[in-house]
């Protein structure tokens, strides 16, 4: 197997790209990992599509897409080790904790690969599908990778720009499908989406262009997680993982109540000053 070039740009002041999450509901950092990086992640990808249909799950997911040419890869975590690198990317990490705070799950990662012919899904906000409205506060954000450039001809993902500011589902306006717009992104950028942004995939128009978008779900860490990470990830898969990442999967047992943790660590600790 090829050695993964550890080659990601060292972390950088996003201070204005924060921000522009925070105020607009989304932003675009380019160069996150560099091309041959990029290409070795997309191989990784292609082969845990194949390791998938050959488990028997299926990549075509008749509730999400309209055909085939959607290629949809679930639990990249048990998969390949670059993926439990990528949840973790400091870069990523560092944005998501400027939206939701210090204590987060990762709730899911997955990947849609749209390929030419590839319609769109149906709209929808990413916090709306694990939190009833109304919705207040970004409580979710995904991290997107680009695993090519992504404009609107290939697919690239559909958002309505200010309705991350929609509490309510009565506030989407009967036009919300005029009001789309395709993120515009080079291979290797991070696309970062406040959970609250009403999207979809775009149709894939292109003859043969594939458009492979990994999405890493990121959830306050009192919500439950879309996936139950302690049956989908194989006993040697949780044991390789660092202690950071097992919290932030909440695999321990107090699970994804963040501020259990820090209770029964000092119930567990020397009790000298209860005397
Ligand atoms: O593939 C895309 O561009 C969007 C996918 C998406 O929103 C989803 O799977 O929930």
């Amino acid at each position: 197997m090829a050695t993964l070039a550890r080659v990601d740009a060292p972390l950088r002041d996003l201070s204005a790209e924060k921000q522009q999450l925070a105020e607009q509901g989304f932003c675009v950092v380019p160069g996150v990992i560099d091309a041959a990086r990029t290409a070795e992640v997309l191989e990784r990808l292609h082969r845990a599509a194949q390791a998938s249909e050959r488990m028997g799950v299926s990549t075509f997911m008749p509730i999400l897409d309209p055909n085939a040419s959607n290629v949809r890869v679930f639990y990249l975590l048990e998969h390949d080790a670059v993926f439990r690198e990528l949840i973790g990317h400091p870069l990523a990490v560092d944005l998501v904790q400027s939206l939701l705070g210090e204590e987060f799950l990762i709730s899911n990662f997955t990947a849609n690969i749209a390929r030419p012919g590839a319609g769109s899904m149906f709209l929808h906000s990413d916090q709306s599908l694990v939190v009833p409205e109304p919705w207040l506060e970004p409580w979710a954000i995904n991290i997107i990778w680009c695993l090519s450039d992504v404009r609107f001809e290939n697919g690239g993902t559909l958002h309505i720009k200010g309705s991350h500011r929609w509490t309510k589902r009565s506030e989407i306006p009967a036009n919300a499908a005029e009001m789309l717009e395709s993120f515009v992104a080079p291979a290797g950028s991070i696309v970062a989406m406040d959970g609250r942004m009403w999207h979809t995939s775009g149709a894939n128009i292109t003859k043969d262009e594939e458009r492979p978008l990994l999405f890493g779900y990121y959830t306050k860490p009192f919500l439950r997680p879309q996936v139950n990470w302690n049956a989908a990830l194989s006993p040697e898969t949780q044991n390789a993982l660092s202690e950071q990442m097992q919290i932030w999967l909440g695999l321990g047992v107090t699970a994804n109540t963040g501020i259990a943790e820090t209770h029964v660590n000092r119930l567990a600790a020397p009790q000298e000053d209860k005397a």
